[in-house]
């Protein structure tokens, strides 16, 4: 499809929900043999399967808060986004929370508190966290405004929601940006859509808070453009190993050791490669390969796929996959409402 097409935006939000549920198999795992993943993703063939059985985690359950709070207030909402969040967690604790955010969103359920974004700035000795919590479920802001600054902005604070540290939400920021360019088509010009992407970041992490956490955490001066400049390095490399991805960008549960992560995955995997089957499309292979870093399999795969969904479209989808993911059908359809929202903003409604 055209830039922002409806197809291109089914593709992001039904391919974010897939990641999470295939990659759930694998996470915290140090090592995945690629025979492990292939088996894995097989078995969704399988038609005594399906319907749901592989179920969401807190990845999907959060990104699913932030839809239906973007499209019932028909714009961002942090109040109403805070309320969702606390409501879904007290509904389902069991997605697999990180252990430190569960205090937040207890915080946020609150009927007395006056400041939604207090809970967060509380974190981790008044720092706040440095998660990928944020980016995991920041893609749904890219499919709700068409303007880059709103992208920016909303994705930003919606994060900040229980992620105060600019670690942290900036790499919400990043992931929604990633996700915006891919719907206008941007990964036909891979090398153009990373320099857009450092170009960005750069005016991003040049603010005084971006420039105090790094110092803090001793990381470098613009950590997520240094980071970008190595994804932009691999590209350029003919091979690339799994140990050499996981060292230079990392597989972690840190918003900077996984986003980054995230966008070379659906970089490396736009031609084909000998290890993955050729049968495999590029949102197959993208979400077999962050399978195969290991570490935080589920929100990784989850970010990857959000971004190459975005790219692909909804066509490229397994049908199969759909049918084995809980909440996959759901996506689509608030995908075609977003479509709208999105669409009647562009038109200055
Ligand atoms: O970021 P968050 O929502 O966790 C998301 C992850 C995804 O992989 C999900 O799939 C799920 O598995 O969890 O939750 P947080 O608790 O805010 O952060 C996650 C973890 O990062 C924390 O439990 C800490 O281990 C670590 N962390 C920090 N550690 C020290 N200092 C985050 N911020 C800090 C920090 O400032
Ligand atoms: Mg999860
Ligand atoms: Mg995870």
């Amino acid at each position: 499809g055209g830039p922002a097409s409806l197809s291109r935006f089914r593709g992001a939000l039904v391919a974010a929900v897939l990641g999470d549920c295939v990659g759930g198999e694998f996470e915290g795992a140090e090592e995945v043999p690629m025979e492990s993943v292939l088996q894995h993703l097989n078995s969704l063939d399988d038609e005594t399967k399906g319907n749901g059985i592989l179920e969401y985690s807190d990845d999907t359950a959060m990104a699913r808060c932030v839809v239906q709070s973007l499209l019932t207030r028909a714009g961002f909402d942090e109040r109403d986004m805070a309320h969702r969040f606390a409501k879904e967690y007290s509904a389902s604790p069991g997605r697999g929370y990180g252990s430190g955010v569960i205090q937040v969103l207890k915080k946020l359920s609150s009927p007395q508190l006056s400041d939604v974004y207090q809970p967060a700035r509380d974190q981790f000795n008044g720092r706040g966290s440095f998660g990928n919590g944020g980016a995991m479920r920041a893609a749904p802001f890219a499919l709700a405004f068409p303007d880059p600054a709103d992208v920016k902005r909303f994705a930003r604070l919606g994060a900040m929601l229980t992620h105060s540290c600019s670690l942290g939400y900036n790499g919400a920021v990043l992931q929604a940006l990633a996700v915006h360019l891919s719907l206008q088509g941007a990964l036909d010009l891979p090398q153009q859509f990373i320099s857009r992407l450092i170009t960005e970041m750069e005016e991003v992490e040049s603010n005084e808070a971006a420039r105090n956490d790094a110092r803090i955490l001793k990381e470098a001066e613009k950590p997520f453009c240094e980071r970008l400049h190595r994804v932009r390095d691999l590209m350029d490399r003919s091979k690339v190993s799994i140990e050499e991805v996981i060292s230079e960008l990392g597989n972690g549960i840190a918003a900077l050791h996984s986003v980054p992560t995230a966008i070379f995955c659906v970089l490396h995997c736009l031609q084909p490669w000998e290890c993955l089957p050729e049968n495999y499309g590029g949102l197959e292979r993208t979400i077999a390969y962050s399978l195969a870093l290991g570490g935080d399999t589920d929100t990784i795969a989850c970010m990857a796929a959000a971004i190459a969904g975005a790219h692909y479209g909804i066509e490229a989808i397994p049908q199969s996959w759909i049918r084995c993911c809980e909440g996959a059908e759901d996506a689509d359809i608030n995908a075609e409402r977003l479509h709208m929202l999105y669409h009647q903003s562009s038109q200055g409604g």
